[in-house]
């Protein structure tokens, strides 16, 4: 790896490189001139790398892995970057010299959107574990020109702004035009015998999309690998449209340029109700066929070896069911332009694909209607169809009558092709997210999947990157650690566990708090220039961050703190453990108890923060615009993680790995990756509450809830749901959620669960005054937090289901 030998050379490469670029005097540069001159000048130092490493891999002929995501939420790349070369403290140093401060630099970058939430950052953190661990593994996705949109609250209520993120130009990605491949989408598609009998497949009249990749280097942690997130943008043929021009249809023309430029315009959200999807049907298919295109073009290329060994050579990761056509576009493309045989194509397939299943809410199941899926594509419908037909004949001669088999695991079923069936059909492995989700997936969502192909089943429990949340994220905790145990946990994180001797260290304590508290001052520094709010640094900081949902249950936190106001308005002498109850996320524009329950946070926040004595106990605040660079603000400033989902709801979560890795204690309920922290720490380090999954199904399956006997029996929670509609809160009415919680029957146990949250919370208070206690538990889940790095996940899913090896160079 090339290096600046000294802040000396880095004055002199940066006052070069701002020459090229910008043409203009270093003291008029601004300060986003300043970040994309340094990226220019790391790209210059990892190029070659970058290279070498794709030289390697082929010239080793090693196996590779490409995981296909419809999201990668990477946030902020300077900063990584500078840490992953090392190269921090020089540009520190070099541009302090010329007069600016690296601080000051790194928000001038802006955080590229192309994700929602969690699968979109999981995404991010497995390709960073992948060049960490000098893994051959890359990204494949979209280049959306629009990413998630930008959150403002006005009138306490959310307005969507375009998150326009390339406006100033993106200095990471390099254009590869030579690397363009064509994608079609539309036309006629049918079998017809060919010169020997046998039946080969005409495609006609289908209208082709040039898809060209921008390439991004995931530079590995402290080692010489360059590995590469590649992101499709659409862009018209001309040769389409001259054809379509000749033909004399102008407004044809036009339509065709205008609809494929559509599609890596947005990034869609996280909202299952949505109409319009076609769009986001051609988004699908588009990155995925584009991506294995380029896939197949470089096997043959450099690795030489027969089409029939492509799995000994290639393994795909579908990142959920978003990029599941990789199965039908595999199976065309090794049948229709390789000339594989059914058989041959289906083993190669199956051994190839992998699929990993986050979610077991049936709403958010992927299901596309037959008509649209056949138009749009109809030879991928035609493969679809057949895979299907071999399918349910297997399975209705193994099962002679029973058609409510076949429907649980039929791909074409009611008029709608069931993506969720098609990835387990067509993949050798099949996994959930934590150890409690993937047994629901064995037990129930996809139960008769699992008795046909047992082996296929397996659990990687997520991880985040110990790299931006740790490291990068809170440096003061980071040096704290090196004091204490040495560095190693850098390159090796399950050293934390070292810590574990630290947790009654006085003095360690001691450093901890003093950590602990100048990130909440920096916190409250934020709050104060953005919000004009002042927050106590000696109050609880309890934390709720994560995409608005139902399930999620912000509102089971917000209604427990319009029950504490209460409290303190009944009873002027009461005292409580000051709290700072801080809440940020994103509800999808067409969510609509999501945006109440946005509404509601904040005009709790105004009723309580005006109060001038109850809010000398506790503010509220909804932080706008939550996204990877604030949550680095956030997660290290927590004292308490809220993680507080209907249990069974989650499938893993992985903010609640971030907030422990900072020292944060986890409030929740056993869900997701909660049941695995509460093992790792026990219940003297955690604090959990609420009914288990298997209480909730229980009520589901045999009902016996009635939040309508909850309301009648309960007078703190008779007030606050009174309290939603009868204009106490400010004047303000919440119908909506009046109706989810009562009319609606409360699905996800909000009021069932209240009375232990509150309870919970009490405990919360009461360990938060044993200062000792508290910190031993700090200290006890940062050492624990080891476990959850992504480079612990990416190492299971490298030796359980992909099968490859580290290239050192
Ligand atoms: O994936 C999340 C899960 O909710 C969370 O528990 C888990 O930790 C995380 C990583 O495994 N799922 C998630 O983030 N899903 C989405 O962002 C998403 C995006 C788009 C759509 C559905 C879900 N969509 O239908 O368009």
């Amino acid at each position: 790896m090339k290096k600046w030998q000294d802040k000396e050379e880095f004055k002199k490469l940066f006052t070069e490189k701002a020459h090229i670029l910008w043409e203009k005097d270093l003291r008029d540069m601004t300060l986003n001139e300043v970040y994309q001159t340094i990226a220019y000048m790391i790209r210059d130092l990892v190029s070659e790398d970058w290279i070498r490493t794709n030289e390697i891999y082929a010239e080793q002929k090693v196996k590779q892995v490409y995981y296909f995501s419809i999201e990668f939420l990477i946030g902020r790349l300077l900063e990584s970057n500078l840490l992953g070369i090392d190269m921090d403290d020089i540009c520190r140093q070099g541009l302090e010299d010329l007069g600016w401060d690296l601080d000051k630099v790194i928000p001038a970058e802006r955080d590229p959107g192309l994700g929602n939430g969690g699968l979109g950052r999981l995404a991010a953190c497995f390709i960073d574990s992948l060049a960490a661990l000098q893994l051959p593994g890359h990204g494949n996705s979209i280049r959306y020109q629009y990413g998630l949109f930008n959150q403002r609250i006005v009138d306490n209520q959310q307005v969507e702004l375009p998150d326009n993120w390339l406006v100033n130009g993106y200095p990471w990605e390099v254009k590869k035009v030579d690397k363009a491949v064509y994608v079609r989408f539309g036309g006629n598609a049918y079998m017809r015998p060919d010169e020997d009998g046998s039946l080969e497949c005409v495609h006609e009249k289908y209208s082709s999309v040039r898809a060209v990749p921008y390439d991004v280097p995931i530079i590995g942690y402290h080692n010489n690998t360059v590995n590469t997130l590649r992101l499709w943008r659409a862009e018209y043929s001309r040769e389409q449209l001259y054809q379509e021009l000749s033909l004399g249809d102008r407004r044809r023309a036009f339509r065709y340029k205008d609809s494929v430029q559509q599609i890596s315009r947005f990034l869609y959200p996280d909202d299952s109700n949505e109409d319009g999807r076609r769009l986001r049907l051609m988004q699908e298919y588009f990155f995925v066929s584009a991506g294995l295109q380029s896939i197949v073009r470089h096997y043959k290329k450099k690795y030489h070896e027969s089409i029939y060994k492509f799995d000994r050579y290639v393994a795909i990761h579908i990142n959920d069911t978003h990029p599941a056509l990789v199965i039908p576009e595999l199976m065309r493309i090794l049948m229709d332009e390789e000339g594989v045989s059914w058989d041959a194509a289906w083993n190669i397939t199956v051994r190839t694909v992998a699929y990993t299943n986050h979610t077991i809410l049936p709403e958010a199941m992927e299901k596309w209607s037959i008509p649209m899926f056949k138009e749009l594509l109809p030879r991928i419908y035609l493969i679809v169809e057949e895979i299907n037909n071999r399918w349910l004949k297997e399975v209705r001669s193994l099962y002679p009558g029973d058609e409510s088999r076949a429907r649980d695991v039929a791909v074409l079923w009611d008029g709608q092709v069931h993506m969720a069936h098609l990835a387990v059909l067509g993949s050798h492995s099949v996994n959930g997210v934590a150890e409690i989700h993937s047994q629901i997936l064995k037990d129930s969502t996809l139960h008769q999947f699992y008795t046909c192909f047992p082996h296929r089943f397996s659990n990687k429990t997520n991880g985040i990157s110990h790299r931006r949340w740790l490291i990068e994220a809170n440096p003061q905790l980071a040096s704290l650690i090196d004091e204490a145990i040495g560095d190693g946990w850098r390159r090796t994180p399950s050293k934390l566990q070292d810590l574990m001797p630290f947790a009654d260290d006085p003095s360690f304590q001691e450093q901890l708090t003093r950590v602990k508290k100048e990130r909440k001052d920096i916190l409250a520094r934020y709050i104060r220039d953005r919000y004009d709010t002042d927050v106590r640094t000696d109050s609880i900081f309890d934390i709720q961050i994560k995409r608005i949902h139902l399930y999620k249950r912000q509102t089971l936190n917000i209604l427990h703190i319009l029950h504490l106001y209460y409290l303190l308005k009944d009873n002027p002498k009461l005292k409580i453990t000051p709290r700072t109850f801080l809440f940020g996320g994103k509800a999808a524009a067409g969510y609509g108890e999501a945006k109440e329950t946005i509404r509601l946070i904040n005009v709790v926040a105004h009723m309580v923060n005006s109060d001038r004595r109850i809010s000398k106990q506790m503010k509220v605040l909804f932080l706008e615009n939550y996204n990877v660079s604030l949550g680095q603000l956030l997660f290290p400033a927590a004292d308490v993680s809220e993680q507080i989902s209907t249990a069974g709801k989650e499938a893993s979560g992985t903010g609640n790995m971030k907030f422990m890795m900072n020292g944060a204690i986890t409030l929740g309920t056993l869900d997701g990756a909660n049941v695995e922290i509460h093992r790792k720490v026990g219940d003297e380090n955690c604090v959990i509450f609420g009914l288990r999954a298997d209480e909730v199904m229980n009520y589901y399956i045999h009902g016996g809830y009635s939040s309508w006997q909850m309301y009648s029996g309960d007078a703190d929670i008779r007030r606050l749901m009174d309290a939603l509609v009868d204009g106490s809160i400010s004047g303000e009415h919440f119908g909506m959620l009046y109706s989810s919680f009562l009319d609606k029957n409360d699905e996800y146990f909000v009021l069932k669960d209240f009375k232990s949250y509150c309870q919970a919370q009490q405990e919360i208070a009461k360990r938060y005054g044993n200062h000792p206690q508290w910190c031993h538990s700090s200290v006890v889940n940062i050492a624990q937090s080891g476990y959850f790095s992504s480079d612990r996940t990416i190492q299971q899913y490298a030796d359980d289901i992909w099968r490859i090896k580290p290239v050192k160079h």
